[in-house]
């Protein structure tokens, strides 16, 4: 099967019972706060697409859809706060048109970026299962694939970081590298995979990921790319 036609299948797949139920089940017990934008536009409820340009030289990974950011939305990263705080970071450097991503049809555009992440579905607790996370490997694969001008690849989280390197089809490079925020990993033809803290709630509310800190690793990105 060619890239093109795994990407394509992503919208149908529910290979993992487990997540096809969640992301389902979170349609039917909408909070309050997001009644009137479902009422608006909708409750996506499936695998989520990447997101951006195709003639990406910078890749970001993200861990999964949030149950009621982009399995709510359908599009990567959008309507929660992990969203707010990266769209508004890509804004700054002038890679997204605007700072806001609140649903599909905003007129959102990415320049040289291009987002995905390991898991399409959204998982409870934002914990995917190993065996989840393989089964999701070949759309991050073929994600990865269509991207001909790639240079970076920036891993939100842990679980990003191992899933690019499972992904990756050159292998994965030997000691095995581990994940660390600011490190840099050179893969088999030349890419370059950045690691950081993952852009949560989790992360910003409590200063262990600041604003600061994550345009540091976003110019880093940039000048590894050549941008
Ligand atoms: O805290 P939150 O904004 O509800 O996000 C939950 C969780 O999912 C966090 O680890 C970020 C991640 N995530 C993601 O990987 N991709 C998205 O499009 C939205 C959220
Ligand atoms: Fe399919 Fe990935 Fe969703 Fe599993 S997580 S059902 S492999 S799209």
């Amino acid at each position: 099967e060619t890239s093109s036609g795994i990407r394509e299948n992503l919208l149908s797949c529910r290979k993992c019972s487990r997540l096809v139920g969640f992301r389902e089940s979170c349609a039917l017990r909408v909070p309050p706060r997001f009644r009137e934008e479902v009422a608006r536009h909708g409750f996506w409820a499936r695998p989520v697409p990447a997101f951006g340009d195709p003639n990406a030289f910078l890749a970001i990974v993200g861990l999964a859809p949030a149950a009621f950011g982009a399995n709510r939305t359908g599009r990567m990263f959008t309507g929660d706060r992990s969203g707010d705080f990266l769209y508004a970071a890509l804004h700054r450097f002038g890679l997204a048109s605007q700072g806001e991503s609140r649903h599909r049809e905003d007129g959102l555009a990415l320049f040289g970026v291009f987002i995905t992440a390991a898991l399409r579905c959204a998982p409870p607790k934002n914990r995917p299962l190993p065996a989840e996370l393989a089964a999701c490997r070949p759309f991050l694969q073929a994600d990865l694939a269509s991207l001909s001008r790639l240079r970076v690849i920036l891993a939100l989280g842990g679980i990003a970081h191992e899933a690019v390197l499972a992904a990756w089809p050159g292998g994965c490079p030997r000691p095995k590298p581990k994940f660390g925020h600011g490190r840099e990993h050179l893969l088999a033809g030349g890419v370059v995979l950045v690691d950081s803290y993952h852009v949560s709630q989790q992360n910003t509310f409590t200063g262990r990921l600041t604003a600061a800190a994550f345009d540091t690793i976003l110019a880093r990105c940039l000048q590894l790319a050549g941008e």
